[in-house]
């Protein structure tokens, strides 16, 4: 879409704007005016490239950004506005307690669509749909919308299916009140990439309109308990949802499933996602009853931290909902994820006094219970231990890059 070649169909249909998917649009408004920076793209799940790599393309490629002095009374307004919202949403989710926010979308479109009938629900999403396939999870009648594994592990006890956002809408709402129907479930679709327009008609005024929106669509269903490394703004705009929520510090107790073979790519609770008092699972009976449960109606919402369990069950037998997921906190595009990976290799198999020794420094220079390590020196002599911004962030980095390269 950058190139300035036109010799060929291949060239002249990538420059066409209908060929450019929506969200890459944006970015590229956005780019006119701000260098592509983390903030707003590379903090995608599926994001590999950092924003250096797009920078070299954008202006190896001849793109401009024009940087205005942003000293105009109207500019000024509008960003103080900006910086206003994002600090409210920033005082709320500070504690990283889950918040409950009703009727936080309750005007948006799809929701007084989904308000009418499931078939106004189909009909109003259907009309995003660009035809392109999308994996539905199918599950027999007797699962009953829970989707899990089999009993030994080793696999699923639904299939994956692939079909088209329409499809997927008229077999959903067409089976509704069927005896004996299967149970379909559409999860995690990136609204900019698969419905175009979309979010533009349903925008999210807490975040910004660079944080990713997903749809998830489906009868009553039963998502095990799990967590994620992000933080999730989840919006429910059809049906209803009920979150079963356990905090990350009862890890220990949940009998955590794989890491890498997952329905849904995260590992699960196992006990939790058994019947009570399974005798499999003993550490969790005594949990059992911590759980916070919260039940959402179409328009509510509910602000999710990282690492929190959960279960989701929607509860209605047409559902929809839409959630948000971003890194709040980051001091730069690196997950703590990436650095506990790093930790398994490195340190899980050492003998138990080693592991302690490492430990102490983990919660000395990392998680800093007790204070700042360094605040006995004077800040000019803190070197890489003071303050990330603007550059020790990219010195650590730069030396991780290198101790990985192996010099
Ligand atoms: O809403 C759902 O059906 C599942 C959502 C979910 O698993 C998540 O947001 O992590």
């Amino acid at each position: 879409m950058l190139t300035k070649r036109t010799d060929s169909a291949f060239w002249r249909d990538n420059v066409d704007p209908a060929s450019i998917p929506e969200r890459l649009q944006k970015l590229l408004r956005l780019w006119k005016y701000q260098s592509p920076g983390f903030f707003d793209e590379f903090d995608r799940l599926d994001e590999v490239f950092p924003n250096a790599s797009y920078q070299y393309i954008l202006y190896g490629m001849g793109f401009r950004t024009e940087v205005e002095p942003f000293n105009t009374v109207a500019a000024q307004a509008l960003a103080s506005r900006f910086l206003g919202e994002a600090e409210v949403l920033t005082q709320r989710i500070e504690p990283c307690r889950p918040v409950v926010l009703r009727g936080l979308v309750a005007d948006w479109p799809v929701v007084e669509a989904g308000a009418r009938s499931p078939a106004a629900f189909r009909d109003y999403v259907s009309r995003f749909d660009t035809g392109a396939p999308m994996e539905a999870f199918v599950g027999a009648p007797q699962i009953a919308g829970k989707y899990y594994y089999s009993d030994d592990l080793a696999g699923f006890n639904f299939e994956h299916r692939r079909m088209s956002l329409s499809q997927a809408l008229d077999a959903m709402v067409g089976s509704l009140g069927q005896d004996g129907a299967l149970s379909l479930y559409l999860g995690s679709v990136p609204t900019d990439d698969r419905l175009p327009g979309f979010s533009s008609q349903n925008p999210m005024p807490l975040l910004g309109w660079t944080t990713g929106q997903r749809i998830w669509l489906g009868h009553a269903s039963n998502v095990s308990s799990h967590y994620e490394t992000l933080d999730n703004l989840a919006c429910v705009v059809a049906g209803a949802r009920r979150f079963t929520l356990y905090p990350p510090e009862l890890i220990g107790e949940l009998y955590v499933g794989p890491i890498d073979n997952t329905m849904a790519g995260q590992p699960v609770s196992l006990a939790a996602s058994s019947p009570p008092d399974d005798a499999r699972f003993p550490r969790f009976a005594g949990v059992r009853d911590q759980a916070l449960i919260t039940e959402l109606h179409a328009g509510d919402a509910l602000y999710l931290p990282k690492l929190w369990w959960h279960q989701v069950e929607a509860t209605a037998p047409f559902n929809g909902s839409v959630n948000y997921w971003w890194d709040a906190f980051a001091a730069g595009p690196d997950s703590p994820y990436t650095s506990l990976l790093l930790s398994m290799i490195a340190v899980s198999e050492r003998p138990l006094e080693a592991r302690r020794a490492w430990k102490a420094l983990f919660e000395h220079y990392v998680f800093r219970e007790n204070g700042h390590p360094v605040s006995h020196l004077p800040p000019e002599r803190r070197g890489l231990l003071g303050p990330l911004a603007p550059a020790n962030y990219g010195r650590i980095r730069a030396r991780v890059m290198q101790l990985l390269r192996g010099n």
